[in-house]
């Protein structure tokens, strides 16, 4: 059945001056991956709900991500729905790493397909939603006004049963803080931001500053056409090639066959993805020639797999070690000047412990002539001039600077939100000292606010879209279970919330990662406390934890 976006006339008017706010049972806030998926649910359950996007277009991240060479580092037949056996059928992938234009035709697709865009309003970005505690609801506040007929100022104002948020976790791009920015006569751009019509750096002086995934992938064509390239490296990363291709049809054949039990193995997976799955002999009891066989094998069959070569990977130093030493050795056997290949090789962290890269022709590019790499750790960029920048050494020309400086992961999309739960309490103060969930799901405080992919819950660590389809699959189950049951209102116990977060700080500990100063620490944003905010224990665990506590009458959390 399917619902049609208007004021839901089971809902009820709402009580107070707000009472000329729209109401829905569900404001969805991202038109991406985990937004369009939410919609398709909650229509089905004969919900009315309605999507809230800035841009003029559903993608989300695929939406905003077009710099040049932007593409997917999972592989296309896993990076898609799984939730319709039709899709994945029809659907035809040209390459075996989609691209951005790819990823983003396909969403349209599905958006035309699934007749989701008259649920969706466009260019419109919410500012606050706050818990009203007296009607159980949320009032959501935008910073666009489409309904003309109000007579007072401001965007239009929603009310909504539930507030879900499909924010994305790699969706703030980090607004590149240096001195002097308005002073550079020149273009600049970041690569979370990039504009529609593409750019073309023919013939010019070209800076990129940061060396993360994003530049990683651009960072190759840009000097293809620039005069000459710059990039300002501060910390080098792990990368791995992507061997990109086109689709192999026959895998693709047996694949789409079955997809269902695909996308059922996935999900019981650890990361999300069936090809090239962990593996489960240690680094440290294998000899030297079977290590090397390993990892030889996985740096040819290219791609993220490698990060799961041995299971002690991420655990043991020297287990650690033995993969980060193989992979400088490939830097160092790619790159042929001796000091630019020593600066790109990573060494003061362990492997994998920041998100590891995917990478087309990324360390041959500095065997090139019209290209220079400056290490702005030893020497930091001291501000931007109008001709182009100064490190504490030397001074730079440009006609044009590419920030691929990242973003406020996990939490900035969140918080960029003034969201408020009982008693007013911002969530910004309730993250004070870092995310708290409850299975990255909920908040404590916060009744009927999902954060699909959140804080807390494996995510980013994961192929992004089986673990939307999990949180989504949720959601939509707490969602039904509700109705049935005549509930208003769901929320985590603090009891709950804290065993969670220690469960989820205690894991990470078990490993590695929180020794890198990486943007799954919040170590990228100066300020951001330094937790490990995703869910290090696994998928198929968690997905299975998530199931048990829906089994068990939604354990740890308060249904009123
Ligand atoms: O951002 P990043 P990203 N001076 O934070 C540097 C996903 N993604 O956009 O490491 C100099 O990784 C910073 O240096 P440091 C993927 O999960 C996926 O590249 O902080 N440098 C770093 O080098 C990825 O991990 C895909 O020392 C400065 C860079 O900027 C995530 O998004 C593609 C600086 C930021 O790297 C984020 O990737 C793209 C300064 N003041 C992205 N400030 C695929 O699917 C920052 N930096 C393939």
């Amino acid at each position: 059945m399917t619902a049609i976006a208007q004021p839901h006339p089971a809902t009820g008017p709402v009580d107070g001056p707000k009472a000329n706010d729209a109401a829905y049972d569900a404001i969805i806030v991202g038109a991406g991956f985990a937004g369009l998926y939410m919609l398709h649910r909650l229509r089905a359950l004969g919900l009315s709900a309605r999507v809230i996007e800035a841009a003029d277009g559903v993608g989300g991240t695929w939406y905003w991500n077009r710099y040049p060479g932007a593409r997917c580092d999972i592989e296309s037949l896993e990076y898609q729905y799984g939730f319709d056996d039709d899709l994945p059928r029809e659907w035809k992938w040209s390459e075996r790493y989609a691209s951005q234009p790819e990823i983003l035709h396909y969403l349209n697709h599905v958006a035309d397909k699934l007749d989701l865009r008259r649920d969706i309003q466009f260019e419109t970005r919410v500012t606050t939603a706050h818990f009203d505690e007296a009607s159980s609801r949320w009032q959501i506040e935008t910073d666009r006004r489409q309904d003309k007929s109000r007579m007072d100022f401001g965007g239009d104002r929603f009310s909504a049963a539930h507030c879900i948020m499909a924010t994305g976790c790699l969706s703030a791009p980090r607004r590149p803080g240096f001195k002097g920015l308005e002073s550079f006569e020149g273009d600049w751009y970041h690569t979370g931001y990039w504009p529609h019509e593409g750019v073309d750096f023919t013939g010019k002086r070209v800076g990129v500053i940061g060396t993360g995934s994003s530049a990683i992938q651009s960072i190759p064509h840009i000097a293809r056409q620039a005069a000459h390239l710059t990039v300002f490296q501060r910390t080098p990363n792990f990368s791995i090639p992507a061997h990109n291709g086109p689709i192999d049809h026959e895998v693709e054949r047996q694949m789409t066959e079955r997809y269902t039990e695909v996308r059922r193995r996935a999900r019981a997976s650890a990361a999300g993805v069936v090809s090239r799955a962990p593996s489960e002999r240690s680094a440290m009891q294998v000899s030297e020639a079977e290590r090397q066989e390993e990892f030889e094998a996985r740096w040819q069959y290219g791609g993220l797999g490698m990060g799961g070569a041995f299971i002690d990977i991420v655990i043991s130093p020297e287990a650690n070690e033995t993969a980060a030493d193989f992979v400088r050795a490939k830097i160092r056997g790619i790159v042929k000047d001796p000091a630019t290949a020593d600066l790109l090789c990573p060494k003061d962290y362990p492997f994998a412990t920041k998100r590891l890269c995917v990478d087309t022709e990324y360390f041959e590019t500095f065997n090139r002539d019209n290209v220079t790499l400056v290490d702005v750790k030893s020497s930091p960029i001291e501000e931007i001039t109008p001709k182009g920048l100064r490190t504490t050494d030397a001074e730079y020309e440009f006609d044009a600077l590419v920030f691929a400086t990242g973003f406020d992961a996990m939490t900035g999309a969140l918080l960029g939100i003034d969201i408020r739960g009982r008693g007013g309490n911002a969530l910004a103060d309730a993250w004070a000292a870092g995310p708290r969930t409850y299975l990255g799901l909920q908040v404590a405080g916060f009744p009927n606010l999902f954060t699909i992919t959140g804080p807390g819950s494996p995510s980013v660590l994961t192929n992004m879209i089986v673990s939307i389809e999990q949180h989504v699959d949720w959601i939509t189950g707490c969602v039904e279970y509700m109705l049935e049951h005549g509930i208003r209102t769901i929320e985590p116990s603090v009891e709950a919330q804290d065993a969670w977060v220690e469960h989820v700080n205690q894991v990470a500990n078990l490993t590695l990662f929180p020794r890198a100063n990486s943007w799954y620490m919040g170590a990228n944003i100066p300020g951001k406390p330094r937790v490990f905010m995703p869910y290090i224990g696994g998928l198929g665990t968690y997905a299975q934890k998530c199931d048990e506590v829906a089994a068990n009458g939604y354990e740890g959390f308060t249904l009123a």
